[in-house]
């Protein structure tokens, strides 16, 4: 890439046929997916959750870590790790994904994080409600939006930054938003944002601010970068397009059998082969998951896990019971929600965002 091109601001999309570069490489490096086989767990090992970081991981020392609540608020708060951590505390398990998963599936491929499709993590997230700090700090009448800014700092597409989100102040009063320490029962690891992060259930994962020491309360709607200019569903670059938020639907399967080393290509035996994966929506309730074994040709409704009350934010489970018979095959998931169902045909955008094309495995069937 140019320097014009990068001063530019937009997002670059692959040429056809342009292969992985080696700064998507070290991209791919830094940020790990979850491997598709641990979605056996209810509660992803807290090592095998996904990371995105968009710059370095910055230093933090909790004893000194403080988080400053001001802008349009009577009383502006400032407060340390052992003050939230006398609040009221709650745990709640909530399934993150990425707003780039799939992209690397693209045709054209935007160039970003090259996900396939592992960007996804289901965790049990320790912390205190945010709504009521919002409200002790004294909320002005015409607040429409809340900042929250992280510690890490860094350039995109040629923009100077701290990392920073903006939400909707409705978003941000919602009971579930939590101000987050703990994850599956430690404290936070650096990787997924130590001492102090947002989680917003049901969102994307750009809204869940890592390393958090800000919070700006605002009167006009948020234009920092991570808002106005990226996690936008632009199909071509004159269109500002519409802000990503909610997650769509999507069903993922743990590969049956064992993998070719190199092709992660799959191998079973004929005969009864138990199919089994996750499916989550954070836009709608999940209404169906549907297998195909013939590449998409015929679909048959799997065993959706009914809704756990006690978990509305996370994962659901799925299973199916497949009779192999010997040949080629590929093997397809798809979940639906009360808005619709996962696309076959990938929806294209120039950052590759809020993609939810179904999963395909391609599995060789042995004789018995
Ligand atoms: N401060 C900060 N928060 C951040 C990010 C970041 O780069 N900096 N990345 C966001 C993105 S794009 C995602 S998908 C999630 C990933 O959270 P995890 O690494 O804990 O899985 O964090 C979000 N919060
Ligand atoms: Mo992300």
């Amino acid at each position: 890439m140019t320097a014009t091109e990068n001063l530019s601001g937009r997002a670059r999309v692959a040429e056809p046929g342009e292969g992985i570069g080696l700064d998507e490489l070290a991209l791919a490096a830094r940020n790990h997916g979850l491997p598709l086989e641990a979605l056996r767990y209810d509660v992803t090992p807290p090592g095998l959750h996904y990371v995105l970081t968009h710059f370095d991981i910055p230093a933090a020392d909790p004893a000194t870590w403080q988080l400053a609540i001001g802008g349009a608020v009577e009383r502006p708060l400032t407060l340390g790790l052992d003050d939230l951590m006398r609040r009221p505390a709650v745990t709640s398990r909530v399934l993150l994904e990425c707003a780039g998963n799939g992209r690397a599936r693209l045709e054209p491929r935007p160039v970003s994080q090259p996900w396939l499709l592992e960007a996804v993590g289901t965790a049990e997230w320790t912390g205190t409600p945010l709504a009521p700090l919002l409200e002790e700090a004294g909320l002005s009448p015409d607040a429409v939006d809340v900042a929250f800014t992280g510690a890490d700092h860094g350039v995109e597409r040629g923009v100077e930054q701290d990392y920073a989100r903006g939400l909707p102040l409705a978003e941000a009063l919602r009971p579930e938003v939590l101000l987050v320490w703990g994850m599956n029962g430690m404290p936070l690891l650096p990787q997924h944002g130590a001492p102090l992060r947002l989680v917003v259930p049901g969102w994307y994962g750009m809204a869940h601010v890592k390393w958090l020491t800000r919070i700006e309360v605002l009167t006009e709607p948020f234009t920092g970068y991570q808002n106005a200019r990226a996690y936008r569903l632009e199909v071509d670059a004159d269109d500002p397009g519409e802000p990503v938020t909610r997650i769509r639907p999507r069903a993922l399967m743990a590969p049956p059998g064992w993998p070719d080393f190199m092709t992660r290509e799959r191998f079973v035996r004929a005969g009864a082969v138990p199919l089994a994966g996750r499916a989550w929506s954070g836009r709608a309730p999940l209404t169906a998951v549907d297998v195909s074994t013939d590449g998409g040709r015929t679909w048959e409704a799997a065993e959706l896990a009914p809704a756990d009350p006690a978990h509305p934010f996370a994962w659901r489970g799925w299973t199916h019971d497949w009779t192999a018979t010997p040949g080629a095959c590929e093997l397809l998931v798809r979940a639906t929600d009360a808005e619709g169902t996962q696309p076959v045909e990938a929806e294209w955008n120039r950052q590759g965002m809020a993609n939810n094309l179904v999963q395909r495995v391609q599995v060789t069937v042995l004789e018995a």
